[in-house]
């Protein structure tokens, strides 16, 4: 079954049970193999923003890229987000940056995601989970990449997740 990974990001409201709701509601429709620590992280891009809760989940699915899309839009439709300022606060973001080794550049969907191997923010919860994973087009590893990266914005290890969403199981407790 295709394996992908799920970045998730908040720095609106409850960013730390933003993310842990995200995390139940992908539970849902795909099994969740992994999860990163929690990460505070300063904002890239915009930079006079709250700082962000940061995390990234390694998951197992019988969906396609696209239907994944559009599964996580309708996750971060549930917990509040709104059409909201490119790169500016938001209540949850979900993005895909990894589908198996696959390739993807259409209008609607980027994989591997365009600027994930040049955030930390990404990089390091994702060399946490899965260091020696190759990135299908430049050919590095994660941990490479997270070596030779040059974004130096903080990126501060705040805690885990309960452990039982850290194992592999689909019963996610739902409440
Ligand atoms: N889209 C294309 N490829 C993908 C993909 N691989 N995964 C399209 C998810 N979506 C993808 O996304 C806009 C459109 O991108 C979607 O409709 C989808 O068709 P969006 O999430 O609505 O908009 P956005 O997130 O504002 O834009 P974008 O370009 O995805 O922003 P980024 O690159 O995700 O940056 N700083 C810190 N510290 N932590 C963060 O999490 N996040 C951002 C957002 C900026 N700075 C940050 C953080
Ligand atoms: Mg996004």
């Amino acid at each position: 079954m295709p394996l992908a990974f799920i970045s998730i990001g908040s720095n609106l409201g409850d960013r730390v049970e933003n993310c842990i709701k995200a995390v139940r509601e992908i539970s849902s429709f795909a099994t969740v193999l992994a999860l990163s620590s929690i990460y505070e992280t300063e904002p890239v891009g915009k930079e006079d923003q709250p700082y962000f809760i940061n995390c990234v989940v390694k998951i197992e699915t019988e969906l396609s890229p696209s239907d994944l899309l559009a599964s996580l839009q309708s996750v971060e439709d549930r917990l509040g987000r709104r059409v909201e300022e490119r790169w500016g606060p938001r209540v949850i973001d979900l993005d895909i940056i990894f589908y198996n080794h696959l390739v993807i550049e259409t209008e609607e969907l980027t994989i591997p995601h365009p600027r994930a191997h040049l955030r930390r923010f990404v990089l390091l919860p994702l060399s946490e989970i899965a260091p020696q994973l190759v990135h299908p087009f430049l050919n590095v590893s994660i941990s490479k990449l997270l070596e030779a990266l040059k974004d130096k914005k903080l990126v501060v290890k705040v805690g885990e997740f309960p452990s039982v969403y850290s194992q592999k199981s689909t019963a996610y407790p739902q409440t």
